[in-house]
């Protein structure tokens, strides 16, 4: 969909926006050769879309630290070399030998010295003590984010540390939550149970113990007999749990939070005889884990996803590098959980963990995937723009439809002949309706095309919880936000008093509906500020000015248009323009076309609010290749951001680099 709204503004709005840096170019690679992505082309079957020239991708080398030696982080590390190896990029890769600051610190600083890493994912051993070592990683411009556990709260838009791009990992204090009711209820809700963990200040499982202690409170007839820190050793945790039986010889179950915690807790109730009398949890599932399993020694495995996090930290490294600017802040990874029932189902023990590295393949090269756009515009032509640049990395051959108008009737049709070729094994779209593109997207789905949308949704784009949820993601500006700065900037520029008038496309549109919404809650803010009223063009420049003109002649003193979409905008632009009212009347601007570009360096408009449909295209193809190497954690929503232009930095290449292609 287009979505422009052309702001002619008394006041500059600020400008925010995050330059992506690449680091030096990487020498030699270390890690095993990879082979050369092959430039994919994109082929088009109804409209000619020239995808531009694939010219070899950059390089990258990419930096990954583990916690320590462990059948967890070899899973991690067989995800992002799978992802290296789809997206043509060098893996380094560090183990510590013990799980300490003393130790993960070092190695750290070695890899930074190296100097030609791009970027670095890591588990930081330690919430506090690592972020010094980290922000001067960063300070030394290398890009990081952490997997599996994090610095400073975690929460790095709004936290006390901000710098790393991304938290990937699971939701531990779920984790311990499900741990525990699991252990409350084998034990018959009722006698003594223990923690054993590894140190306060491992942020991921003194989540999972607190999740534990949640959990219990629901059960009275439980008391939590103590909790042990073992330092991620097995031996320790074996000394630990054999001194509490002691103590507490009448214990009925242990919630192992870790690899070595559940190992140490297994080892110690099997040696004694203990197996199916203390009942054990244990997270992480290890070859030692589900053995306990097998054996009664546990009831209960919960595993993670580290492969997930591996090949998305890799992605995302990617993404960033290639200029995207909107990594989500924060990626949960989901759980398996392992009983002697399903623990035989592929569906489950494609989670058990492993401590072998097998021989790494290209998994993308020659797949194809299909991307059909809303219609024909430079929004689309830009996500494209970004969509060819992920393709090209992992060889996919993407085939591209684009509907020369925006309606359902033009949309459906394209969408069943592309499900029809039968060689589609991913298709993103941009829905054009949310309620009449649910069957058409249905019946593809059910066919076995995986689906995601872009920019717009279907049913209410809550793909986990709303009406529809067959779609993996949702991938797209906040568009009710989008509405709010459009229309917060517009009355700041009408000296917030008068009237106003929004220019739309027709309700069934996510886009510009959420738009619309978020106008009409920003405005609400302003009560000497008057909505007169809303009119809908189906996306048609001609019948958007004959409703601006007939709007104007009614509301003489009309003082400003929020314009939710291009033809909307540029109709409204028009006839502010023609009309001699440039500067009068404000007229609202979305996306950087060159259409709007000139209408700022005109006057005509003086600010654009730049969406990043590139991001969406790149961030969609990634998606496709994760659930094609069966990564289960594609994050349902990925908000993307906005960048916002004026003519005092339309000229930055940082800004213009964000103009629609
Ligand atoms: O449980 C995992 C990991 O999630 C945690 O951060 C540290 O322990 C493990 O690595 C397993 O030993």
């Amino acid at each position: 969909m287009k979505h422009r709204i052309i702001f002619v503004l008394a006041t500059l709005m600020l400008l925010s926006l995050i330059v992506a840096a690449c680091g030096p170019a990487p020498a030699a690679p270390v890690s095993p050769a990879q082979p050369t992505a092959v430039p994919a082309k994109a082929t088009t079957a109804s409209q000619a879309t020239s995808a531009p020239a694939a010219s070899a991708p950059k390089k990258f080398k990419i930096g990954f630290l583990a916690g320590t030696t462990d059948p967890f982080y070899s899973t991690m590390q067989r995800g992002a070399m799978q992802a290296a190896t789809d997206l043509g990029v060098d893996l380094v890769v560090q183990v510590p030998k013990a799980w300490n600051a003393t130790e993960q610190t070092p190695m750290l600083d070695a890899m930074v010295a190296r100097g030609d890493l791009n970027f670095l994912f890591l588990a930081p051993v330690d919430k506090d003590a690592m972020i010094a070592p980290l922000k001067k990683a960063n300070d030394a411009g290398l890009p990081v984010l952490t997997v599996d556990t994090f610095i400073g709260d975690g929460d790095y838009e709004n936290g006390p540390v901000k710098f790393p791009l991304s938290f990937i990992a699971s939701d531990n204090k779920q984790g311990g939550v499900i741990a525990c009711n699991a252990l409350a209820e084998s034990i018959g809700k009722k006698g003594k149970v223990y923690i054993q963990s590894v140190r306060r200040g491992t942020s991921s499982t003194d989540a999972r113990e607190d999740g534990c202690k949640e959990a219990l409170k629901a059960y009275p007839d439980i008391t939590l007999a103590g909790v042990d820190y073992n330092n991620d050793d097995a031996s320790t945790a074996q000394a630990q749990v054999t001194a509490m039986l002691q103590k507490t010889p009448d214990l009925a179950g242990i919630f192992g939070t870790n690899v070595f915690s559940a190992q140490g807790s297994g080892a110690v109730v099997k040696n004694q005889g203990l197996s199916g009398k203390v009942k054990v949890v244990a997270f992480d599932a290890t070859a030692d884990a589900i053995s306990m399993l097998k054996a009664g020694t546990a009831d209960l495995v919960i595993a993670q996803k580290p492969s997930d996090m591996g090949y998305l930290a890799v992605e995302m490294a990617v993404a960033y590098l290639e200029g995207t600017t909107s990594i989500p802040k924060h990626i949960p990874t989901g759980y398996a959980v392992i009983t002697r029932d399903n623990m035989n189902d592929p569906k489950v023990s494609q989670f058990f963990y492993t401590d072998k590295i097998p021989e790494i393949a290209k998994s993308t090269k020659g797949v194809k995937i299909g991307f059909l756009a809303g219609t024909t515009d430079p929004f689309y032509t830009t996500m494209q723009r970004g969509a060819q640049a992920a393709a090209d990395r992992f060889g996919f051959n993407m085939v591209v439809q684009v509907p020369k108008a925006w309606n359902a009737t033009e949309q459906t049709p394209m969408l069943d002949a592309m499900v029809a070729r039968g060689d589609l094994k991913f298709l993103f779209l941009a829905p054009v309706d949310k309620d009449a593109m649910v069957a058409p997207l249905k019946k593809a789905n059910d066919a076995g095309i995986p689906i995601l949308t872009v920019d717009t949704f279907v049913g209410d784009g809550d793909y986990v919880k709303g009406p529809v949820k067959f779609p993996l993601s949702f991938i797209a500006s906040d568009n009710k936000q989008g509405g709010v700065i459009a229309c917060n900037a517009l009355a700041e520029s009408i000296g917030k008093k008068g009237k106003v008038y929004i220019q739309s496309v027709r309700r069934g549109t996510s886009s510009t509906d959420a738009r619309e919404d978020g106008c009409k809650e920003a405005l609400k803010a302003y009560p000497n500020v008057t909505l007169v009223g809303v009119d809908y063009n189906n996306d048609d420049a001609s019948t958007a000015q004959a409703q601006v003109t007939a709007m104007l002649q009614k509301t003489p003193d009309l003082a400003g248009i929020f314009g939710t979409n291009v033809f909307s905008a540029q109709g409204s632009g028009a006839v502010v323009k023609n009309l001699g009212l440039s500067g009068k009347v404000k007229v609202v601007a979305f996306d950087a076309t060159a259409d709007a570009i000139s209408m700022l360096k005109a006057g005509t408009a003086d600010l654009v609010i730049a969406q990043k449909p590139a991001d969406m295209g790149f961030l969609a193809v990634e998606m496709a290749a994760a659930y094609f190497n069966g990564v289960t954690s594609i994050p349902p929503h990925v908000p993307t951001g906005y960048a916002v232009i004026t003519r005092d930095n339309m000229n930055d290449p940082n800004v213009s680099r964000f103009f629609y292609q």
